[in-house]
């Protein structure tokens, strides 16, 4: 058998022995430091999102944070506060989650700022649910329930191609495929809350879900920040959407743009959700369970036009349309790109995912508890990459 021999210049000697302490070293750091490891992943050099050359998120001004030792001056309670409230959708039988929920934005934010809640739901809330929750809560409470055309699949939905439609998700396992009560709160939450009796009298809200996490101090008031710049819409997370959830979502929205071009803003988020100019959606949206937003967007006559013509395709229960994207889509086409803001200074968990702040001295100054490696943020599904890349 014949032998070969490898024969090597110096220089060709030398390339190789800098290449295998160069390999050496990465692979120890890859072991030992999780974020480099996940820094210079493949999946993260081919198209992930590279954090070397993101822009740090926006920062709330320091004018904004009050490190106003308790207990609060009438002043202080009362001057800058924002025509705002903070919003939970919630069945009685949600009361232990609804009650953590609340314990800890109360001890995080709202004891400081003690804006009035609002909770709704489709059926009265019992005593149970009242007095628990009332029992924490540090400012006014108040309890509504939903008018009935504002929650129950209208009549003239076609009910036998809206069931088939549903058996045709859960065959296919689709999350909350076969649940109308699930598509009834998506869509009073894309079309009706904001028209609530209850929430007349406010323009902000702080949307709160049961058994959710508020990971750091929010010594600031964000309804204020959102007030002063001008903005409409606030969200933590974004990630894209199951399209199997809304196949025609897209092409609906196109139509109403079409025949409405005068409601479009310039300047709006449209690279953000689209990667061919408009032409597709790439199911980019900002998960709706964490909302502080302008109900005054929700009520004017863009939204409302828009709203409306979806909810006449019927496509809230003949496919299952999530208020996360019927509200994205409408934020960044009618809103300028600058209204939507990232709070990033806010911790926030919804399982399964937490964002967590990364921008300078954020965590710190929050007294966070969640961990920023792994913030949803850096995961292959968020939609963070799209969000930077309209900054
Ligand atoms: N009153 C009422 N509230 C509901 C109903 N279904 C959901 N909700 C509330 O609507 C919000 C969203 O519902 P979730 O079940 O959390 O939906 P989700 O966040 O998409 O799904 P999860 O991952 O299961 O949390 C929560 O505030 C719920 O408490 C309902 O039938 N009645
Ligand atoms: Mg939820």
């Amino acid at each position: 058998m014949a032998q070969i021999h490898w024969k090597l210049t110096p220089t060709a000697r030398y390339v190789l022995l800098v290449l295998f302490i160069l390999f050496g070293v990465h692979s120890i750091l890859s072991f030992t430091h999780e974020p480099y490891g996940r820094a210079t992943s493949i999946s993260q050099l081919t198209g992930g999102f590279s954090w070397s050359t993101a822009a740090a998120p926006p920062a709330i001004p320091d004018a904004y944070y009050d490190d106003t030792p308790l207990p609060l001056t009438p002043a202080h309670n009362t001057s800058a506060r924002a025509n705002a409230t903070i919003l939970m959708l919630a069945r009685n039988s949600d009361v232990d989650g609804a009650v953590r929920s609340i314990r800890e934005l109360e001890d995080r934010f709202n004891h400081k700022y003690q804006y009035p809640w609002v909770f709704l739901n489709e059926e009265d809330f019992d005593d149970e649910f009242k007095r628990r929750v009332t029992n924490i809560i540090s400012g006014p409470v108040h309890f509504g329930r939903i008018p009935h055309d504002h929650w129950y699949q209208p009549a003239w939905i076609d009910e036998d191609r809206a069931s088939a439609a549903r058996q045709k998700m859960m065959d296919d396992n689709i999350i909350y495929g076969g649940s109308v009560s699930y598509r009834n709160m998506c869509r009073f939450n894309s079309g009706f809350f904001y028209r609530h009796q209850l929430l007349q009298q406010f323009k902000w809200y702080w949307r709160v879900e049961p058994d959710v996490h508020f990971r750091c101090d929010v010594d600031f008031d964000p309804f204020r920040y959102m007030e002063d710049h001008n903005k409409v819409y606030g969200f933590t997370i974004t990630m894209y959407e199951y399209l199997a959830t809304i196949p025609t979502l897209w092409e609906t929205v196109k139509e109403f743009t079409k025949a409405h071009p005068e409601y479009v803003k310039e300047n709006n988020a449209m690279n953000y959700m689209s990667d061919d100019g408009g032409t597709t959606y790439n199911n980019c949206h900002f998960w709706s369970n964490f909302e502080i937003a302008n109900m005054d967007f929700w009520r004017g006559e863009a939204y409302s036009k828009y709203f409306e013509y979806l909810d006449s395709k019927g496509g809230f229960y003949y496919e299952r349309w999530g208020d996360a994207p019927v509200h994205s889509i409408a934020a960044g086409l009618f809103a300028s790109k600058d209204q939507i803001h990232f709070f990033d200074d806010i911790g926030y968990e919804h399982n399964p995912y937490t964002h967590c702040p990364r921008g300078p001295g954020a965590w710190e100054r929050g007294h966070c508890d969640c961990e920023v490696q792994k913030s949803f943020d850096y995961d292959g599904y968020s939609c963070m990459r799209q969000w930077d890349r309209i900054q």
